[in-house]
């Protein structure tokens, strides 16, 4: 019996300019699904690359003063730098300026002319070059492209058309009896009412531009971007070319897309492959947007968020982690830097990392990192056991049918679960009081944590490695199956080893800070040109703080500016004479507690002696007295 097989693609992305966090996402959920399958026995075909033709890359290179070609190679490339670093695990990816590629597109265009279902014309309309997209007059809202906004071009060229309106019904009918092909359903309902409002015949060649693929039968066009674009599918599968891969990936199963390009995917692609009497993709889903402050986020909006950067402050794993669980899979989400530190902070810091941290810790104290065998199951731990069966069948079936963000809060579920059992069994009183029952409970957490790292495999690849090596466990967790989920399955007696946080806690502060290099520049200038000559710690430690508690203040009666405080510092009482009469009124500084510079040397100011100096911060007009956090007794220093 043949077994099992699964082939998933994602966009081929336009390489016009370096990718932002919203290709990543889609790359990244189509990589959690592609390693989702593998462990669950399939044999799987992941397919992504670049669309590289097209007027709009040719205008990029024009304005560079370079060939397409020599403009795109580089992109691309940062394209799979990009995808290691995110480890997404394609099997291909494939260039559209590829000879096998090339070849492809050309015989389906010969195919279909042959099949009289090309013809040519002449086309008057309009085109948008960002969206590389036809449209009529009709079509066009106050007179711009009726998908992103931009201004659209008149063009009229003698042009191959593909009868598409012949397939029309032919469509409608499939979309009727495959309720899986269009998903999520709302977009199913959209693409059947733009079919419903009549297909137009498809204008596939272009003259008045040279850079894509030549039409076989006629020089001097170059074939549609979209009908290359949408080709690479078929090419990547093996069409033509391989027949033993096409038997064995095609139809697809899944072609994940952003909801922008589903009326090709949806509409142009079937009837293509309609007309080339092949199988239609299982499923094509139309995912939502990465939206930033209110707007998609978008190259030519300028409003991109850098993956690279991402990854490179916060690691892979943290940023797929957000992408995945953050945006309900299949509607729009806002992308934050305050959301994402939230997320790391809360459910990898606290939840997963304090989980592995905690159970390793008392694994050394109680049983010198070696898991123990387990003694008799009592309530709590049949409930944790059903628990994770529960969890294991959920996470499945959300999986199987891309529910991710969902799969994914299923695995915290039981993260949570097994952080509350450490607090109810208290393994810390059992070390004292039932040794047996201690080995119980730790059994039980380790078996879990290996749970865990399974379920954690496709979705944080690096993390999920980790924590395997860390208990002891063989291999690497792509290796394993979802069989292996089956309770008990860590053998007793493994030694677990100690490490690292799995993820250290974000500072928020400083992480929300301006990032821009604007601001870092300004931030920069203001510090050293305020800068005072280094000191060393000798230095700093001649100067004795002190914590202080006012307990008289009163106007100087030679100065306004000037106050005169009666102050405690441990036994002493001290006067002290502080500038900030401008700040502060002397009835609400009495019970402050302060911090003073306790061994300056006694002077007279305005008559009035001052024993010591108190702190205060200033900036921008403002004053602020130094004072602690907590209450200290008086006299407490400060260092
Ligand atoms: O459309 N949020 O390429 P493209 C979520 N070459 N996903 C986003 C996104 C955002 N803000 N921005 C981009 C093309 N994407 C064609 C595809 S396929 C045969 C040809 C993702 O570089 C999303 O998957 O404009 C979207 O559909 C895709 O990038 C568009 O990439």
């Amino acid at each position: 019996m043949p077994g099992k097989t699964y082939c998933i693609s994602t966009p081929i992305y336009y390489p016009s300019d370096k990718l932002h966090i919203g290709h990543s996402y889609t790359t990244t959920i189509a990589d959690t699904i592609a390693r989702y399958r593998r462990m669950s026995g399939y044999e799987v075909l992941f397919m992504t690359g670049s669309d590289e033709h097209g007027q709009k890359i040719e205008r990029k290179a024009r304005e560079k003063g370079v060939t397409p070609l020599e403009y795109v190679d580089p992109i691309v490339e940062s394209f799979k730098v990009l995808w290691e670093k995110l480890n997404i695990s394609y099997d291909d990816f494939i260039r559209t300026t590829e000879d096998r590629h090339i070849k492809v597109v050309q015989a389906i265009f010969k195919k279909i002319y042959e099949k009289g279902d090309i013809y040519k014309s002449e086309y008057e309309g309009w085109y948008c070059t960002p969206c590389e997209t036809f449209w009529l007059e009709r079509q066009l809202v106050d007179g711009k492209c009726p998908d992103c906004g931009r201004p659209v071009e008149l063009t009229k060229e003698e042009s191959y058309f593909f009868k598409m309106s012949k397939y029309a019904d032919r469509l409608l009918e499939y979309i009727e009896e495959h309720p899986e092909f269009i998903r999520p359903e709302s977009r199913k309902n959209e693409m059947v009412s733009f079919i419903k409002s009549g297909l137009e015949d498809l204008c596939i060649s272009r003259t008045t531009f040279d850079w894509g693929i030549p039409v076989p039968i006629d020089e001097g066009h170059v074939i549609y971007v979209w009908f290359d674009a949408l080709s690479n599918y078929l090419t990547s599968a093996g069409y033509l070319q391989d027949e033993e891969r096409f038997a064995k990936f095609w139809p697809a199963d899944l072609h994940l897309v952003g909801k922008e390009i589903m009326r090709f995917h949806t509409i142009i692609w079937p009837i293509m492959l309609m007309a080339l009497d092949l199988p239609l993709p299982k499923t094509v889903f139309g995912h939502g947007w990465l939206i930033l402050e209110g707007d998609k986020m978008s190259k030519s909006k300028g409003n991109v968020v850098d993956p690279i950067e991402l990854i490179a402050e916060f690691g892979a794993d943290a940023i797929r982690y957000f992408l995945l669980r953050e945006i309900s899979f299949g509607t729009d989400g806002n992308f934050s830097r305050a959301a994402l530190i939230k997320r790391i902070n809360s459910d990898l810091a606290n939840d997963l990392g304090n989980l592995l941290h905690r159970s390793t810790a008392m694994l050394q104290k109680y049983y010198q990192l070696e898991v123990p065998a387990p003694g008799p199951y009592q309530e709590l731990d049949e409930q944790l056991k059903k628990l994770a069966e529960e969890v294991g069948a959920n996470y499945r079936k959300h999986m199987d049918n891309l529910e991710i963000n969902q799969g994914v809060a299923e695995v915290w579920r039981l993260i949570g679960a097994a952080n509350k059992y450490i607090d109810e069994t208290a393994p810390w009183t059992l070390a004292k009081e039932d040794p047996e029952r201690l080995a119980t409970v730790m059994y039980t957490l380790f078996e879990v944590l290996r749970q865990v790292a399974l379920l954690i495999g496709p979705m944080m690849p690096e993390t999920a490695d980790v924590m395997w090596q860390r208990l002891g466990l063989e291999g690497s967790v792509q290796d394993q199956r979802f069989s292996e989920l089956a309770w008990g399955g860590y053998p007793a007696g493994t030694r677990v080893t100690k490490g690292e946080p799995l993820f250290p806690r974000i500072d928020e502060e400083t992480a929300l800070k301006p990032q821009s290099e604007e601001d870092n520049q300004v931030a920069e200038k203001e510090t050293l040109s305020d800068l005072k000559s280094e000191i060393t710690i000798d230095d700093f430690a001649k100067l004795d703080l002190r914590v202080a508690k006012i307990i008289k203040a009163e106007p100087h009666p030679n100065a306004d500016r000037l106050l005169k405080l009666q102050v405690q510092v441990g036994p002493e009482e001290r006067q002290i004479i502080a500038g900030i009469a401008e700040h502060y009124r002397p009835e609400e500084l009495v019970g402050k507690e302060i911090v003073i510079v306790a061994n300056l040397k006694p002077a007279k100011l305005r008559g009035e002696i001052s024993q010591g100096m108190l702190l205060a911060a200033s900036g921008e007009g403002e004053l602020a007295l130094i004072t602690p956090e907590r209450e200290i007794a008086p006299g407490g220093k400060v260092k």
